[in-house]
């Protein structure tokens, strides 16, 4: 079959499968490697995701692609072979992230907006052309008092269709990220309804801007407490909740959701998607695109030395197994030990 918008997306969401995010920009791999004392060098940064790039049978059964930043596109591994052709031999997608951060929306004390619009036709023809099939761009939301405006969400989303109309030009997937942040000590009844106000607002700009549903994926935050909230609802509410919003928001047009991780523990992303797969059938699949709840483990085991490479890949690769098992509804937390 040649390869459309539509092949692709139903690709990234394959069976079991689900997608890893290491597009960390360089200040955020820098915390990251800080706090396992290596020092953020070009050739570290290099053998640290390469190392998961070959874990072969999580690449090959579990990770359907891998979204990169900038310099990882256009790194070679040790031995000279291109990352992308790493990640394409596993039989995964590579992913790019286009987005250029979130900063200071003007006006708005607490508040972001995403910038990187500029240059983005060309800069998806060139990725194209380094193999990036798919794309991500990621909008902030917080939560906080008198915060979310409707100004911070509709330009927000605005950006975010301008983004996914210009990558589907390109023949790239676009997947659209609005995060609503879980920093902050709101309750779960909050973020629910932050998250439903920002998931319509969000598909009525895709439509605006005629958006090719089925050639796109969404990559949410979980309905759940702020990460200081007393009393944090459990697994079985946020799964609840995060159902209830999406089935009201989100076309069943969407081949996918992935969701981000944004700060739960590795063992709780894993829980809450797979007590909402089990709350099936679904109008899309469900499945992850978990940046820290698919890396902390690994990088802990990892350090920065060559001998740990060995138990890092299988750190990664039990995260990766598990998330797949919760994305068929088949995870129970006894399949950690
Ligand atoms: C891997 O982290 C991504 C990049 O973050 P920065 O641009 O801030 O460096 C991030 O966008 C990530 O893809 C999502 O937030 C999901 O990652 P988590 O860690 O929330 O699962």
């Amino acid at each position: 079959m040649s390869e459309t918008l539509e092949s692709i997306a139903l690709a990234m969401v394959a069976t079991g499968k689900g997608i890893l995010a290491a597009d960390e920009s360089s200040g955020t791999i820098k915390k990251r490697f800080d706090a396992i004392n290596v020092e953020s060098t070009e050739d570290n940064r290099r053998d640290y995701r390469e190392m998961m790039f070959r874990t072969t049978d999580a690449m090959t059964n579990h990770i359907s692609g891998v979204i990169l930043f900038d310099e990882t596109i256009r790194q070679k591994g040790a031995d000279g072979t291109p990352l992308v052709d790493v990640i394409k031999a596993a039989g995964a997608l590579p992913g790019i992230k286009v987005d250029g951060g979130a900063k200071e929306l003007a006006g708005a004390p607490g508040e972001m907006i995403t910038e990187g619009l500029d240059g983005l036709r060309d800069r998806f023809a060139q990725y194209y052309k380094i193999g990036a099939r798919f794309a991500k761009w990621r909008a902030v939301i917080n939560i906080g008092e008198n915060i979310p405006s409707t100004y911070c969400i509709s330009t927000n989303v605005h950006a975010l269709a301008r983004y996914a109309k210009l990558a589907q030009e390109a023949g790239i997937v676009p997947i659209v990220e609005p995060e609503v942040i879980m920093d902050g000590s709101h309750s779960i009844e909050r973020c629910e309804e932050v998250t439903e106000t920002t998931l319509i607002a969000l598909f009525d700009a895709l439509r605006e801007q005629e958006v090719n549903l089925e050639g796109c994926i969404l990559k949410p935050n979980m309905v759940i407490s702020g990460s200081t909230a007393s009393n944090r609802a459990g697994v079985q509410e946020v799964a609840e909740r995060t159902l209830k919003v999406f089935k009201r928001t989100v076309p069943a047009a969407i081949p996918g959701i992935v969701f981000l991780s944004g700060g739960q523990s590795d063992l709780e992303a894993t829980a809450h998607l797979g007590a909402m797969n089990k709350m099936g059938p679904l109008p899309w699949k469900l499945s992850f695109s978990y940046g820290r709840a698919l890396q902390a483990a690994p990088q802990k085991a990892w350090a920065g030395k060559a001998d740990n490479v060995p138990a890092a890949q299988a750190a990664f690769g039990h995260r990766a197994k598990m998330n797949s098992l919760a994305s068929k509804g088949e995870y129970s937390t006894d399949l950690e030990k």
